[in-house]
């Protein structure tokens, strides 16, 4: 005789499921279905006050299964709870608001990969670049440098790119000069690719301690390398920000508005006793310990460099030098030379001849930069309506 039992699996509505039938139907594991249960995401209907055993109604399906999708998309568990306690309507405006909350977070998260895959491998990054927010600012940048009159050697180097433009001055006997500026630039050289403004002084603090680390190393293989070191003085772009680190008397400065302003600070001996009142300005060229560098990259000291964020303008011009300039030309005719000659290959060039001028005493380095409107993206094609200002002019006859 047949009882009132249909087949396996066919219940009357509203008879309670086990939990590892509810777990079969959920796709939820019992585990899991414990974990909601002590969250308070998904309680059972009934625990059988003996067993212990946990039954749930078949109505809670539909809400099992949403917490199992809210668990897939990667909500946190508190957050399923409180989308799970509203209407439709207001779970979907808050899974829309974790969801846009994701996605900026992912955004960030790819900026950051993307500049660290970048930097680590030492070229510019082959992810490309996705972030959100379209440059509006670049740099128009010409760099010059010139063994001056007095030296066998350029000790100087530098770089110059569209997102890093870096000075350094190297100092010690048996080419050690050369052999740090030189060291010291190419560990900065990774920092030119796309980097979030977060990141900016970050990036520039490790890439100066990799450089310092890398002069150590230099002359752990050559004792004859021992005590060289140089000077620092680089700039990195990240649109409007930028980065500024600054160790030694290399210089930055900036002409905004029409004027002129120094925006580092040496760290000579002279420049201490004139902090201190010690000395005055005009004393300075004079002085016999003029040239003593306080603080470096060296092989055997640990001397932290300035670092600095600064907002860029539309306008500004920066200009980087060793000092070789500054030690031979005035702050005038610096000044003179950068708010006159518009071009910066030119502004570099008689940047240099005015330290030729001066005696050419040191090696001397340049770098003109200046803040202009960031170009059009090359991968954006030339708008339909627009064409005719697109296309290329006809040449020749
Ligand atoms: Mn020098």
């Amino acid at each position: 005789m047949s009882s009132g039992t249909g087949p396996a699996g066919q219940r009357h509505a509203g008879a309670l499921l086990t939990s590892g039938e509810f777990s079969r139907a959920s796709r939820l594991s019992r585990k899991a279905l414990r974990l909601y249960d002590d969250l308070g995401l998904l309680s059972p209907a009934r625990v059988d006050p003996g067993t212990g055993y946990r039954f749930y109604a078949p109505a809670q399906l539909e809400q099992a299964r949403l917490v199992a999708w809210l668990r897939r998309l990667g909500m946190p568990l508190t957050r399923i709870r409180l989308v799970c306690a509203l209407p439709h309507d207001s779970a979907a405006a808050e899974l829309a608001a974790y969801w846009g909350q994701v996605e900026a977070e992912n955004s960030a998260r790819r900026e950051l990969a993307t500049f660290l895959i970048g930097y680590l491998s030492g070229r510019d990054s082959p992810v490309p670049d996705t972030s959100s927010t379209r440059q509006t600012l670049a740099i128009r940048y010409a760099v010059q440098s010139d063994i001056g009159l007095c030296r066998h050697d350029n000790e100087d180097a530098a770089y110059a790119g569209s997102r890093l433009l870096a000075v350094a001055d190297g100092m010690g006997g048996h080419a050690g000069g050369e052999v740090a500026s030189a060291a010291v630039i190419e560990a900065l050289r990774p920092l030119d690719t796309h980097i979030p403004a977060g990141e900016l002084l970050g990036a520039l603090d490790h890439a100066t301690r990799r450089a310092r680390s890398r002069l150590r190393e230099l002359a752990k293989s050559d004792p004859a390398l021992e005590g060289m070191g140089t000077t620092l003085t680089a700039l990195l772009w990240s649109d409007s920000q930028l980065g500024l680190v600054h160790i030694g008397d290399s210089r930055a400065y900036l002409v905004r508005d029409g004027e002129m302003f120094q925006i580092t600070h040496d760290h000579t001996l002279v420049q201490t006793l004139l902090d201190d009142g010690k000395i005055t300005p005009a004393e300075i060229a004079s002085h016999p310990q003029r040239a003593l560098v306080l603080r470096a990259l060296v092989t055997d000291r640990t001397y932290e460099a300035d670092l600095e964020l600064r907002d860029a303008q539309l306008g500004d011009r920066y200009l980087l030098c060793s000092d070789g300039l500054h030690g031979a030309a005035d702050a005038s005719e610096i000044s003179r030379v950068l708010r006159t000659v518009t071009d910066p290959h030119q502004a570099a060039c008689d940047l240099i001849a005015l330290a030729i001028a001066g005696g050419g005493p040191d090696n001397v380095t340049c770098i003109v930069a200046d803040v202009v409107p960031a170009p059009p993206p090359n991968a954006t094609q030339p708008d339909a309506t627009h064409s005719d200002a697109t296309l290329p002019l006809p040449v020749g006859g």
